[in-house]
């Protein structure tokens, strides 16, 4: 590291390795030496030429050094002119460095106004102030607006910001920004204007400004304390019937968070803004929310029970960000994990009291197993406080959001609900209006419930997924069972050895009736240990529980809704899996137990590939199948959960080396097989679950297209006739897109003869309906025949693809490489070129998302070495392709390491 003693983490140069790339860390945080006291921003919108007039009080801070230079960052602006206390500045009193500004011998207290132009037409980063589809919109987060004017862009800096816009009148009729609009009026040239004023203090990633002529949806909220709130959605012309799902989650989620928490709105007026073309999926900004149409717009023809859910979920969660990210904002980026995965936490809470806890949790689950552990198990790996990064941006990951939201839910398994509260109210009383740590959010914890969290901090700081193996020993004459835990972490870059971690492990004991047996722990020795309900605090490399009053023959049920991230591995026999599967109260668990069985069949499929000889295994998994698919006491989204066979990334992180097309083979036998031994079963569950009637949205009808949709995949992998008009009627006769979209990508993965002709038809049928096309852009991608390949090549050039549109390349290349495994991975590596030749189209539009792209080779040693050889290549390629953005540069080489 070098000298970082005048660092202000603004505008400031700390480590540059040799490519000229800049590391910043965690361990230089030093606090900005100014107070912005307030900020003025005057926009003259323009495409090419937009004017920002900058006004900042400025206070140098009592403890800061007075020789301290004024730093303030700055990419892609052209300074017009600068000025302190209304005096111009010459050449030699500032300094304009990479990315930024300098101010040499500022007063102690003084104003800064800078005037500077940028170009929003041609910013295609879609980071900064943009102009898209004809509308203005901007994106801050992280480091944002520093394309937009000179600041000091970091999050401690908080200040109240007045923001006047002024823009041609008729194509931007409404000019928003955060707070509350306290005037607007006409000016000439056919010009108009708005003054807004936001009265709470923020950062700059929360600024938010939106331009355009919009649809607009409002109607109100009345708090807990009796305030009307007036909300508004604002969406492209056309699509107002497309926002009331939107509309309704607001206010659902507005009560939520007072019921819960006892957490209330703040500003009079509440706005969301949905665009089409954006990074990711909404953002924050402090009443002014921005989201990608993707999760605002739903209708029952045009988006899918999962996609209603969806929305929900994000306007949950952004609605959540007011108090866990703007009240309480964080310090630095490093701290990221203390808004997101907080807040990811209460928007997990707050669906699953909408929808159904045990099924939440298993969807939630999922994506750690298939996504977080891979991270874990990369080149990215990085604790949910990561200690460097090159792009912040790419630190928006699975790790600190998912994770987190793990982390964060263990504090509510060790405190209990309540103890959680109270913690999180300690946290608002201490912290509102602050920038903060995550180590203040512990400490809140601590000292609300007088509790120890020492040990569990190492969440924060270690990275890797902690593995715990169990074994278990039955003492017939005591009648005790004793259970014991192993745990460990593998080395991830930059971390050799770790320390144990605190990990409370839920369990239960299910006797050979199917009844979960009382658990009585006895205390043996000092080291075992603790036990309190039915949580096991492991806290050493290895410790045991005893259970008293055990009867012979118990299964013990370990890791009960998955209560901590990590891997767990006892060795039960294929015979106490399908027991559980049958039986476990916990639901996670009996979904888990169904799991396990599964990857086991495949692995073993994989090992009988290795050895030769025909394929095979137990029958009695086919009678599990059958006899969950046949329990009645259970919900149709659980059946379709349990039923559906693992998935390619999640069986990825089971094993160290795999053969990918033995275990692609394997998991398609798997699926094939359970399909013709119950073809009778699926058609039936199909025919009896069908609803031909009016729509509905209710959870039985929602659980009733989920299982309909999984029988009809099994039906399908027949190959037969039948099955292919089973989906074609339902294509033909869906009233909803969830029947549609599920028929239909059944129908394109299958080998059915008409297939691009029923592909083309449904194009047709959509194609004025963005959100539509784009199910269908990665139902092209996804199809696991070998002329996918060809055929997204020429998609490419579809009137329907836009690589300047994230959702468009998410649609197309992203599901590409993350769920069409067996052309990806294609033995001749086209699959691999074509991503490289994706990112080399991309990467000067669009740095983020082609980072996110790159993303999709880490994992490239878990493969053969034909395969690791022609990803490697590719990642070289990438490297060496010029001006590489520092997004895509920090992925492709860490990959390399
Ligand atoms: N806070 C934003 C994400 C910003 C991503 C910047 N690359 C959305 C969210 O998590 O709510
Ligand atoms: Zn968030």
């Amino acid at each position: 590291m070098s000298d970082s003693s005048n660092h202000q983490d603004s505008a400031s140069s700390n480590t540059k390795s040799q490519q000229g790339v800049q590391v910043h860390y965690r361990s230089d945080y030093k606090p900005y030496p100014y107070d912005i006291k307030d900020v003025y921003l005057a926009f003259d919108l323009a495409p090419n030429a937009t004017i920002v007039d900058t006004t900042l009080t400025i206070q140098r801070k009592a403890d800061a050094d007075n020789q301290a230079p004024l730093c303030l960052d700055g990419v892609d602006l052209e300074l017009l002119s600068i000025a302190i206390d209304d005096k111009e500045l010459d050449q030699s009193e500032y300094r304009l460095i990479e990315d930024g500004l300098e101010v040499l011998n500022v007063p102690e207290r003084f104003t800064l106004t800078t005037k500077v132009k940028i170009s929003p037409d041609t910013n295609t980063s879609l980071e900064g102030l943009y102009l898209s589809s004809g509308k203005y919109c901007t994106q801050c987060e992280a480091q944002g607006f520093r394309k937009i004017t000179f600041y000091p862009d970091r999050p401690d800096v908080m200040s109240t910001f007045k923001v006047r816009i002024e823009a041609v009148a008729d194509k931007f009729p409404h000019l928003l920004s955060n707070g509350n609009r306290i005037e607007h009026g006409e000016i000439e040239g056919g010009k108009h204007y708005a003054v807004w004023e936001d009265p709470f203090k923020k950062p700059s990633y929360l600024f938010a400004l939106c331009a355009g002529d919009y649809d607009l949806l409002t109607s109100s909220f009345t708090t807990m304390t009796g305030r009307e709130v007036r909300l508004e959605i604002y969406v492209d012309k056309g699509k107002l019937d497309q926002c009331h799902h939107a509309m309704e989650s607001l206010k659902k989620a507005m009560k939520w968070d007072e019921e819960v928490f006892g957490l209330e709105y703040d500003l009079d007026t509440y706005m969301i803004v949905a665009v089409g073309d954006f990074n990711m999926g909404a953002m924050e900004n402090k009443g002014l929310n921005i989201f990608n149409t993707k999760y605002v717009l739903a209708s029952p023809d045009t988006a899918t029970d999962t996609d209603f859910i969806d929305v929900e979920a994000v306007i949950g969660h952004e609605y959540f960000h007011n108090w866990t990210g703007n009240r309480v904002t964080c310090r630095d980026w490093f701290q990221l994990s203390l808004k997101e995965g907080l807040t990811v936490f209460r928007d997990q809470e707050f669906t699953a009291d909408q929808t159904d806890h045990g099924v939440k949790r298993i969807e939630d689950v999922k994506v750690i197993r298939s996504h977080q552990f891979a991270e874990d198990a990369g080149p990215m790996a990085h604790p949910i406080r990561p200690d460097s990064y090159i792009e912040m941006n790419n630190f928006y990951t699975v790790t600190v959001y998912n994770k987190g939201a793990e982390v964060i839910r263990m504090y509510q398994t060790l405190l209990g609900r309540d103890g959680f509260k109270r913690g999180l109210d300690v946290y608002f009383e201490r912290h509102d209006g602050q920038a903060v740590t995550c180590e203040d959010f512990v400490r809140a914890m601590e000292d609300a419930n007088g509790y120890d969290l020492q040990q569990f901090r190492r969440w924060y700081s270690q990275a890797g997924t902690p593995e715990v193996t169990v074994s278990s020993n039955y003492d017939a004459d005591k009648r005790q069972l004793t259970l014991s835990f192993t745990q460990s972490c593998r080395p991830t870059p930059g971390q050799e050895d770790k320390e144990p971690f605190h990990i409370p492990v839920k369990v239960g004991l299910i006797d050979t009736l199917g009844k979960d047996i009382e658990l009585k722990p006895v205390s043996l020795t000092d080291s075992d240990a603790r036990v309190e309900g039915d949580i096991v605090h492991l806290k050493s490399a290895q410790q045991s529980v005893t259970f008293d009053d055990v009867p012979r023959n118990v299964i013990p049920s370990i890791l009960r809704g998955f209560s901590a991230p990590v891997k767990l591995h006892y060795d039960y026999s294929l015979k106490e899996l399908i027991f559980l599967f049958a039986n476990d109260s916990d639901s996670f668990n009996r979904w888990q137990a169904g799991q396990e069985l599964f990857s086991r069949v495949i692995f073993d499929l994989c090992e009988q590939q290795e050895k030769g000889g025909t394929l095979r295994f137990d029958d009695s998994v086919v009678s599990a199948t059958k006899n969950l698919l046949d329990d009645n006491s259970l919900d149709g989204q659980f059946k379709s959960l349990a039923l559906t066979i693992p998935g390619v990334s999640t069986l990825l992180e089971q094993t160290n080396s795999i053969n990918i097309d033995h275990l692609i083979t394997a998991r398609d036998f798997l699926k094939k097989q359970l399909a013709e031994k119950l073809e009778l079963d699926w058609l039936l569950h199909y025919q009896t679950n069908r609803h031909l009637g009016d729509y509905e949205q209710d959870k039985e009808s929602v659980s009733k297209r989920a299982l309909c949709g999984t029988c009809l995949g099994y039906l399908m992998t027949l190959e037969k006739d039948s099955a292919y008009q089973l989906a074609l009627k339902q294509l033909e006769t869906a009233n909803n897109m969830t029947d549609a979209s599920i028929a239909l990508q059944l129908i394109v993965h299958s080998n059915y003869e008409q297939k691009l002709k029923v592909a083309e038809d449904f194009y047709q049928k959509w194609q004025s309906e963005e959100l539509v096309i784009n199910k269908w852009l990665s139902i092209m991608a996804t199809d696991p025949s070998d002329e996918t390949i060809d055929r997204i090549e020429s998609l490419l050039d579809h009137p329907s693809f836009e690589l300047k549109n994230p959702n468009k390349v998410r649609s197309l290349i992203g599901a590409f490489t993350s769920a069409n495994p067996r052309q990806f991975h294609r033995a001749d590596g086209r699959g691999y070129e074509y991503l490289a030749r994706q990112i080399k189209s991309l990467y000067a539009i669009n740095p983020q998302v082609s980072a996110r792209l790159t993303g999709a080779f880490n994992r490239w040693r878990k493969f053969d070495s034909e395969r690791q050889q022609k990803m490697r290549q590719q990642l070289e390629v990438i490297l060496s392709m010029p001006e590489l953005s520092k997004d895509v540069f920090e992925i492709a080489s860490k990959a390399l390491k």
